[in-house]
């Protein structure tokens, strides 16, 4: 049962912020970054290998990995928690939406001006010089398989994943947003993540010490449960349209 109370801050929101992780793309079949690995990485821990020395140790097995992720993005499809969250932004003045995901689901659903903080699976660049590099599609991925990473056609140094990887900031801009849109918002939601991986993990507590009212979407429970003022229990492609369909249908 979703409280009135919720539903009246949904409504009233002048400026919602929405962070989202990996458990808002799982009902699009992929997979979430703690579900264990699967094929050729299921003996890797994904932090060996979103790394640069884990890439640089074998660029073929971390390249290939994310190019089976990357395929799995492009024929996957936004589940109703990425278009809902597309639907919310035409309905509250202001919605600055956060993800630390590298798929492109939610600008796939509609949503716009998504602040990636952990980079994206579309924009890979030249390790040495930057140069960004244009993915072919014909690339025949579907299996999990070893490929060598291309050459940057600048310097002919490695072509990289364009993700932030452990022990690299995040990008700048997105990261200062993001900081400023939780100081700054009425309420904020929290969809899907974990939130074992800082510095995103920080910005729910940036909110709450502003006495910010949180709403958590997640079957499981997290360390954000104690400052979530509402935790709703459950997958996010159903919660989140009952919750639009409460507070907007009859507008
Ligand atoms: C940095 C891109 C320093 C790559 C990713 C304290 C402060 C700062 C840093 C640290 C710190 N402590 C430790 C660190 C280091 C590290 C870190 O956080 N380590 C962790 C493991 C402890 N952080 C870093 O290295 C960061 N950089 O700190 O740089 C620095 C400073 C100055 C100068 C130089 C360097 C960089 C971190 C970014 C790493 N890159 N992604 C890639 O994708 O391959 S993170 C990656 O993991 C994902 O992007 C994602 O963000 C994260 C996984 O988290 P979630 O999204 O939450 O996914 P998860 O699987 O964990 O959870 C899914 C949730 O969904 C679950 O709760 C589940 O219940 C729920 N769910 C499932 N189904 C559903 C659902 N929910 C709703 N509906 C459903 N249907
Ligand atoms: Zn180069």
């Amino acid at each position: 049962m979703i409280s009135a109370k919720l539903i009246d801050l949904l409504k009233q929101a002048k400026h919602l912020v929405i962070l989202t992780g990996a458990g808002v793309s799982a009902e699009s079949g992929i997979p979430t970054f703690r579900d264990a690995l699967t094929g050729l990485w299921e003996n890797y821990d994904a932090s060996q290998l979103a790394c640069e020395e884990g890439f640089l140790a074998d660029p073929a097995l971390v390249w290939g990995w994310y190019e089976w992720r990357r395929h799995r993005v492009l024929n996957a499809q936004p589940n109703p928690a990425h278009t809902t969250i597309a639907k919310l932004a035409k309905r509250i003045p202001k919605l600055t939406l956060i993800t630390q995901n590298v798929d492109d689901l939610h600008e796939r659903a509609g949503s716009g001006d998504v602040l990636h903080l952990h980079g994206s699976l579309n924009h890979p660049r030249c390790i040495k010089c930057g140069a960004p590099y244009q993915h072919l599609e014909a690339t025949p991925v579907g299996c999990e398989s070893r490929i060598d990473p291309p050459n940057c056609s600048v310097c002919n140094g490695l072509v990289r994943p364009g993700v932030v990887w452990f022990g690299e900031r995040l990008p700048a801009e997105q990261w200062d947003l993001s900081k400023e849109a939780c100081k700054t918002c009425e309420l904020m939601m929290i969809v899907g993540t974990s939130g074992m991986v800082w510095p995103a993990a920080e910005l729910p507590y940036l909110a709450e010490r502003l006495d910010v009212p949180i709403i958590q979407i997640n079957p499981t429970d997290t360390s954000f449960n104690i400052i979530a003022k509402f935790n709703l229990c459950g997958k996010a492609g159903e919660i989140l349209p009952k919750l639009y369909e409460e507070a907007f249908s009859d507008l």
